[in-house]
């Protein structure tokens, strides 16, 4: 027999509802975590500014109707610290931390073929055996950092927004430079902006970002939670996996130019990634995404005061929503700002960091501190860092050319591995925790499904793969989502294969697709 029943790697969101659900079942887990405590991506991102970019009213647990009313969220955007406590609390509520070794990684899962378990490795040295493994391990949870030529010569502090001191940065009064211009560079630059002394950003794209509108949700929180349950029935059916205000039913292609223009700027108005929602075909037909590009582009200009700069600001090569968006507050305004610059690598590539700072084009810009945020390996990064073995070949193998899964849930060749929010699954386009938990509910029933009629064995078929992995692709080929070079491409990780990685056919038709499969006995997997 086994060491347990399952071992779930990661203590992220994921991770804590996949415990407590196993627990539920009555079956024995261990969870690892590298980190050194609950929380995942909250526990990692401290960076100034670091915020979710999902309203908390949906980006939260709807398992357990008690824990919904009891939480009281403060804004409609919750900061990084709030959710850290959040997924603290969680774990203490339902008493989850006895089951998990935190600082410790997972480093290889060796699969044996005989006894249908794996093995286990951490990097402690140490080894278990499971029945199930499940990686919990996050969609953007390994860094991607970048070779900087000259990098060890600098003399000054160097900081990555995905790794950022616990104790915390002392910017007061330094020059900093920022390297990266995602929603981590943005929130960053926001918030520092006014405690330091001079800021130099460093951006290769520009971001289309919305803003946020935050405030205070005292009255929004009460009246949703007197209709919870059926408010999260509508976030699990909807195409992102949260609400976008009434799910749009107009198409740009059908609309007058008034229409079109009270339509965009409402949304606007609104603020938050439910922008592309505005029209249907934003994402799928050029002419509606240009309109909508346009739109963003045309309250970029009006919001910083130096038109060469706004022209640097404004991404024109890619369309809006192609790559993650980014939710701000003041992101733009933040360049009127005396002690705020800019370098467009594209005119002024960086050459080298040297002791003093970073030379960009014929310009050493000296600095005290250097932060990166410069993003991650998204989908793939996770497993691919762990050395997963079954029948003489590696998962990094397999999915040399991209990912190949079947409902981003398992990979065939890998029988008892399941993925929490997996590649070829909605996920990074959807309200994570939506996502998580239909993840963790559907493994939790197949493995009951497993128990129940006495097998121990499940692994997806190469030709039903073979069609998901076709389908994410063929669906993706309809949008405009693959035209620009993302993470969600894999293109900001050089040699990585340019594959359209989640699921963009929508959160609701997913799970209309995986509850059939289920309720069919689980169509194309092999259950032994
Ligand atoms: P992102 O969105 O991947 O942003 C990383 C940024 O760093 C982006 O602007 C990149 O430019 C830039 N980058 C990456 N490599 C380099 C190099 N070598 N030189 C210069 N600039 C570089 O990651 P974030 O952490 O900001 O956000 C991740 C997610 O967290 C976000 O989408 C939300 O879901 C929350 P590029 O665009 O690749 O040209």
């Amino acid at each position: 027999m086994p060491d347990h029943d399952a071992i779930i790697i990661g203590a992220g969101f994921s991770g804590l509802y996949q415990l407590h659900r196993l627990r539920e079942l009555g079956m024995s887990a261990r969870v690892f975590e590298a980190g050194g405590d609950v929380g995942g991506t909250w526990y990692w991102n401290r960076y100034p500014g670091a915020r979710c970019d999902i309203e908390t009213i949906e980006y939260s647990y709807s398992f357990d109707p008690e824990l919904e009313q009891e939480w009281e969220w403060r804004e409609r955007y919750a900061a990084q610290p709030e959710l850290l406590s959040y997924a603290q609390h969680v774990a203490e509520r339902y008493d989850l931390r006895a089951d998990i070794t935190f600082n410790t990684r997972v480093e290889a899962l060796d699969w044996d073929d005989e006894a249908d378990e794996w093995t286990v490795t951490t990097d402690d040295g140490a080894r278990c055996t499971a029945r199930y493994v499940i990686a919990a391990t996050g969609c953007l949870s390994v860094p991607s950092k970048p070779e900087f030529e000259g990098r060890e010569d600098f003399a000054g502090e160097q900081y990555w927004t995905s790794s950022w001191p616990h104790e915390g940065v002392d910017l007061s009064g330094k020059r900093v430079a920022v390297i990266g211009t995602g929603s981590s560079g943005l929130q960053t630059i926001t918030a520092i902006a006014p405690e330091v002394r001079s800021l130099v950003v460093f951006q290769r794209t520009p971001s289309y970002a919305i803003p946020a509108r935050n405030g205070p949700i005292e009255d929004r929180l009460r009246e949703v939670k007197t209709r919870y349950p059926e408010f999260r029935e509508l976030s699990r059916m909807a195409k992102v996996g949260m609400q976008c205000g009434e799910e749009n039913t107009q198409y740009y292609v059908d609309s007058d130019p008034d229409t079109v223009q009270r339509e965009l700027e409402r949304r606007w108005l609104d603020g938050g990634l439910c922008y592309t929602q505005t029209f249907r075909d934003i994402l799928m037909d050029a002419e509606a995404n240009e309109a909508a590009s346009e739109h963003v582009r045309r309250q970029i200009r009006e919001k910083v005061h130096d038109p060469e700069l706004a022209q640097k600001l404004t991404p024109v090569s890619y369309p809006v929503g192609s790559k993650r968006m980014c939710v701000d507050t003041g992101y733009f305004e933040t360049y009127n700002r005396e002690n705020v610059s800019l370098v467009d690598i594209n005119d002024e590539p960086i050459r080298r960091i040297t002791r003093r700072g970073i030379v960009a084009g014929d310009t050493e810009h000296e600095v005290d501190v250097i932060i990166f945020a410069t993003g991650f390996d998204a989908m793939t990064g996770a497993l691919n860092a762990i050395d997963v073995r079954s029948g003489g070949t590696t998962l990094r193998e397999k999915w040399a050319d991209g990912p190949r899964t079947y409902l981003g849930l398992m990979s065939a060749g890998f029988p008892n591995l399941f993925m929490i929010t997996g590649p070829q699954s909605p996920s990074v386009l959807s309200n994570m925790m939506t996502s998580i938990e239909y993840h963790v509910d559907w493994v939790t029933d197949a493995l009951r499904h497993l128990r129940d009629r006495g097998k121990r064995r499940m692994e997806p078929d190469l030709a039903a793969e073979d069609n998901w992995v076709n389908t994410t692709n063929d669906v993706a080929d309809l949008t405009l989502m693959p035209s620009a070079a993302s993470w969600y491409m894999g293109a900001n990780i050089p040699g990585k294969k340019r594959v359209f990685m989640p699921f963009v056919g929508g959160v609701g038709t997913y799970k209309q697709v995986c509850d059939g499969i289920a309720v069919s006995h689980y169509n194309g997997f092999e259950l032994v």
